[in-house]
């Protein structure tokens, strides 16, 4: 029955990646309705994803092979030249010594973070051309914002909020709740009072409260898992980018094939 669902889901999904937004969803699991899959370019190891005025921002990670890019939403059929004469699609490659991590879009600047190299870059979000670098202590994984401050993870079970100007540190959150110790925390996705993240190596995305820092939710997505099927053991789930028009999540992992837009209910928010 499972083979037979999988299929099913393949068939739509590939059929829906050439049409617009499906009026009902693919897949209905108990938390979350399974909207869309679009294609994932399979060679970005996903560390940071934001979508933002119909364009996704992706950071890839690797030393000597990190990248930024910027992509639309809208699926092209353009070859890849054609892409990049387009200038819908950009990229630029980050210092070789530097491992590119979470990626967050505040105003017209994107902010990167690095893993261990405590350097923060900000680019400009149009062109991706560099501004400037900050410092800060501890690892970088996951970044993005309430609007005003960056917040940073650095895989442990503590949130860090930095001032956007000079990346100072402002505070930390303790990330707890639903009877265990949350660790690795991952990607973020700031959403109306609720960062929505990645836990490394898990199959799961959850909703903490900014202000307190209490876990409000776990979404379990091993089933969008299932249906990408990741090849390899870094292929992990991670990246989430909210969807302003459609009020969903688009969700993807490192090297997968696909984003998937899922719709989580009930709606979690806060402000
Ligand atoms: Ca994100």
């Amino acid at each position: 029955m499972r083979i037979v669902l999988l299929a099913l889901l393949l068939t739509l999904t590939n059929a829906c990646s050439r049409a617009d937004i499906s009026t009902q969803p693919l897949f209905q699991h108990s938390s979350f309705e399974l909207l869309q899959s679009r294609p994932h370019n399979s060679h970005y190891f996903t560390q940071g994803l934001t979508l933002v005025d119909g364009y996704f921002y992706e950071s890839s990670g690797h030393y000597g092979r990190s990248q930024l890019y910027r992509y639309p939403l809208a699926i092209d059929q353009k070859s890849w030249l054609q892409k990049i004469i387009s200038h819908e699609h950009k990229q630029r490659s980050i210092d070789k010594s530097l491992f590119a991590e979470g990626l967050t879009k505040l105003d017209d600047k994107l902010y990167l973070l690095s893993w261990k190299a405590g350097r923060a870059l900000s680019f400009d979000a149009q062109t991706l051309s560099p501004i400037s670098e900050f410092n800060y202590t501890g690892q970088g994984w996951g970044l993005t914002d309430n609007g005003r401050d960056l917040i940073r993870s650095d895989g442990s079970d503590r949130l860090f909020f930095h001032h956007a100007d000079n990346f100072s540190l402002l505070k930390q959150l303790q990330v707890r709740g639903l009877g265990r110790r949350w660790q690795n925390i991952n990607e973020l996705e700031y959403i109306n009072g609720v960062i929505w993240a990645n836990i490394w190596q898990e199959q799961i995305i959850i909703a903490i409260d900014a202000d307190s820092g209490q876990v409000l939710q776990s979404v379990d997505l091993s089933e969008v898992v299932r249906l990408e099927n990741p090849q390899g053991v870094d292929a992990v789930l991670n990246g989430i980018a909210y969807d302003h028009q459609r009020n969903a999540l688009w969700v993807t992992g490192k090297n997968w094939r696909k984003l998937y837009l899922i719709r989580v209910s009930p709606t979690i928010e806060l402000k």
